[in-house]
């Protein structure tokens, strides 16, 4: 197979052995030269994949706020109060017309996301209908659904479940002072078993909750030394919400953000980068910065979860100012 034809490849070829990042490593890439950042992760960027294609993830909550968990950032955590109404989960046919509309507007894959910290078999019975139905439409299925045990895992990977969702959010240096109902192990459970099924792995992690340096390369660190490391990886930038702890948490410099990019392009070569929640606040210059420093990937759709995304004309505007296409609708 030609180089050509690998890098259009939805997943890039990995090597046989991955390297090991150490987080003073990691840490020391942040601190290059923004230029000189920006142009290795460019190189590292083209070498595995068309820099002009970009992966197309439609999100949709199945299940509403009323969450048992505490995590800080969480507009539907039970704990704050922000306004978010709790809903309960949707049936099967109104996620499926969301995902052929989603499909019509050129995504390529249907994420949904429910406030659980890990889903009921009744709850999971459901999903797992919606899971098949999606596939059918031919789009790639994502589920985020909290905590699995083996056997829920195992009726996912049945259904055909793509990708499991299920982020670190954080270095586990900081966990504990963004989320005190569950800890880090919790989560490395989880992505162990949906790794051990077949399925695979999107996990990320949120900036701009006031972690220093050395934490924002503890998580681009644990991430890349998974074994492997995610196929997906989405970089959100913390949308702050009235009622949550984090809602007057200072600014991140646009820089900063654009910097964690190019370190987790740098850092898992072939993964697919997704430049995440955040945009709708982000100018189309910092988005284009981002996209310079490796994401190939964004959330696409009016809404997140329960808060704001661009909609679909101005994602079309931007993607078309920068030459660049839908992977569904790849040249
Ligand atoms: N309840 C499941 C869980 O926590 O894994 C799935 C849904 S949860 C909303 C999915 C992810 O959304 C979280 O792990 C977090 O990374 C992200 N998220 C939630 N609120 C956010 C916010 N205000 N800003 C940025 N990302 C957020
Ligand atoms: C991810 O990393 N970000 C998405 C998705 N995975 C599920 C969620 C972002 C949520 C932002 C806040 C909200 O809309 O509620
Ligand atoms: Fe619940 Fe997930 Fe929100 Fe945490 S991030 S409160 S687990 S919905």
């Amino acid at each position: 197979m030609s180089t050509q034809t690998l890098k259009f490849m939805r997943h890039a070829r990995r090597p046989a052995t991955q390297r090991h990042w150490g987080v003073d490593e990691v840490e020391a890439l942040f601190k290059l030269p923004f230029a000189d950042l920006l142009y290795r992760a460019q190189q590292v960027h083209r070498e595995h994949f068309d820099p002009n294609a970009v992966q197309l993830s439609t999100l949709i909550s199945i299940k509403t706020g009323g969450c048992s968990e505490d995590c800080s950032y969480c507009p539907q955590s039970s704990f704050h109060s922000t306004g978010v109404e709790d809903q309960k989960m949707l049936g099967v046919d109104r996620v499926v017309a969301a995902a052929r509309y989603a499909k019509q507007n050129g995504a390529d894959r249907f994420c949904m996301g429910a406030a659980w910290r890990e889903p009921s078999d009744a709850d999971l019975a459901r999903v797992v209908e919606m899971v098949r139905a999606v596939r059918a439409l031919g789009l790639e299925t994502c589920a985020t659904l909290g905590m699995l045990n083996d056997e829920q895992t195992e009726q996912l990977r049945a259904a055909g479940l793509d990708y499991y969702n299920h982020n670190l959010d954080t270095a586990p240096e900081f966990y504990g002072d963004i989320i005190s109902t569950r800890d880090y192990q919790d989560r490395l459970d989880t992505l162990e078993r949906v790794r051990k099924a077949g399925m695979h792995i999107c996990s990320g992690g949120i900036v701009g909750m006031g972690e220093n340096l050395t934490q924002r390369a503890g998580l681009v660190a644990q991430l890349a030394n998974m074994e492997p490391y995610p196929d997906s990886v989405p970089i959100n930038n913390l949308v702050k919400v009235e009622g949550t702890p984090l809602a007057q948490t200072e600014d991140l410099d646009p820089l900063d953000f654009v910097r964690t990019i190019a370190v987790a392009r740098i850092t898992m070569p072939a993964a697919r980068v997704r430049l995440s929640a955040g945009r709708q606040q982000m100018s189309d210059a910092v988005q284009a910065l981002c996209f310079l420093a490796g994401a190939n990937s964004i959330f696409y759709g009016d809404q997140l979860l329960t808060t704001g995304n661009p909609d679909v004309q101005r994602d079309r505007a931007l993607l078309d100012k920068l030459g660049m296409y839908p992977l569904a609708e790849k040249h």
